[in-house]
């Protein structure tokens, strides 16, 4: 029997494809700097068994409906707003992603983006190296307390609790706001759930933890910042999408929040003239939530385990929907 072939759009160690070979062909989008370009994709599309996308990667009607031997779309990712579902389910693809294996190491991303902004981490690094430390004075690159402080996070899921297990350590009020209320993280964590107002309203740090949907695409506007304390401090690792960046730009420009930091932008890689990137109170990073040796690994596998899991007949591990 034939082998079931596999196109991979990024980059990954051909190592841990190994244990698949048996059962599958692969090819793979192999330059690092270029993303794999919309026609080659696909072309690729309609004749691939499975595919193994990531976030960049626009899986919709257009591309569905020409592949006429697809069954899986695995997606390197927890988020899936990359891939029409509908579409999918029309064309009878089936659609994985990888949850769990990242919510610990994602949080310690946003525990890690919030402390750098607070402490002003990058600045004093920058500070240092270019050779401005001439004599010390008692605020010199003084930032903002972490522990004992209200930490509001946007999106109890699986991430969202792994921050306020982190945020525990540290002595701080947790506020969440949530479409569900979360009762083991309220008993367990001494989480309170808050409306999306007070949340915005009583935190020191608003952690932005929410899948994109049309119900929280620009949640985080004008008036979401205005209500925010003048010493807040706004962390974003989930999508760009749910910001409205000029709404940022202002806030953090007119002091009206003290700082923020982010993970994601509405367009990625940013561009260069995004006026985000010149302020000094922005801690900016690209998109590296989930970006861990061992976590990066073990998406990978899950992806992989997916696609054997589909295309054997014994069904997805982590199918979304
Ligand atoms: C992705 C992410 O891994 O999982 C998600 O939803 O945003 C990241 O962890 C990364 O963008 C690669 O697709």
């Amino acid at each position: 029997m034939d082998k079931a072939s596999i196109y991979i759009t990024r980059k990954i160690p051909k190592t841990l494809l190994s244990n698949y070979e048996e059962h599958f062909t692969f090819r793979m989008w192999e330059k690092e700097d270029e993303s794999v370009p919309r026609d080659v994709l696909l072309e690729e599309a309609k004749t691939v068994d499975g595919l193994l996308t990531v976030l960049s990667d626009q899986v919709d009607e257009a591309l569905l409906s020409q592949a006429v031997n697809l069954k899986v779309v695995a997606n390197l990712a927890v988020g899936y707003n990359n891939i029409d579902l509908s579409a999918a389910k029309k064309h009878n693809v089936l659609v994985t992603n990888t949850p769990d294996v990242l919510s610990e190491t994602t949080a310690d991303l946003g525990f890690a983006l919030l402390m750098a902004t607070a402490r002003r981490i990058i600045e004093a690094n920058e500070f240092i190296k270019n050779g401005e430390w001439k004599d010390w004075a008692p605020y010199l690159l003084a930032g903002a307390d972490i522990h004992h402080k209200t930490i509001g996070i946007v999106g109890m899921g699986r991430i969202g609790e792994a921050i306020a297990k982190r945020a525990t350590g540290f002595n701080m009020n947790i506020r969440y706001h949530n479409r569900s209320r979360k009762e083991d993280a309220e008993k367990n964590l001494g989480a309170v759930y808050s409306s999306f107002d007070d949340l915005l309203k009583e935190s020191d740090f608003i952690v932005s933890v929410v899948p994109l949907t049309k119900e929280t695409e620009n949640m985080f506007n004008k008036d979401a910042f205005q209500k925010m304390k003048s010493s807040a401090i706004f962390i974003n690792i989930s999508r760009g999408d749910v910001v409205e960046e000029s709404a940022l730009f202002e806030a953090l420009k007119e002091n009206k929040i003290r700082g923020a930091g982010l993970d994601v932008f509405r367009e990625e890689p940013i561009h260069s003239d995004n006026p985000l990137i010149g302020l000094k109170n922005v801690v900016c990073l690209p998109h590296i939530g989930s970006a861990s040796d061992d976590t990066r690994t073990a998406m990978i596998r899950l992806c992989l385990d997916n696609i054997k899991g589909v295309i054997g007949g014994m069904g997805a591990k982590t199918p979304v929907g």
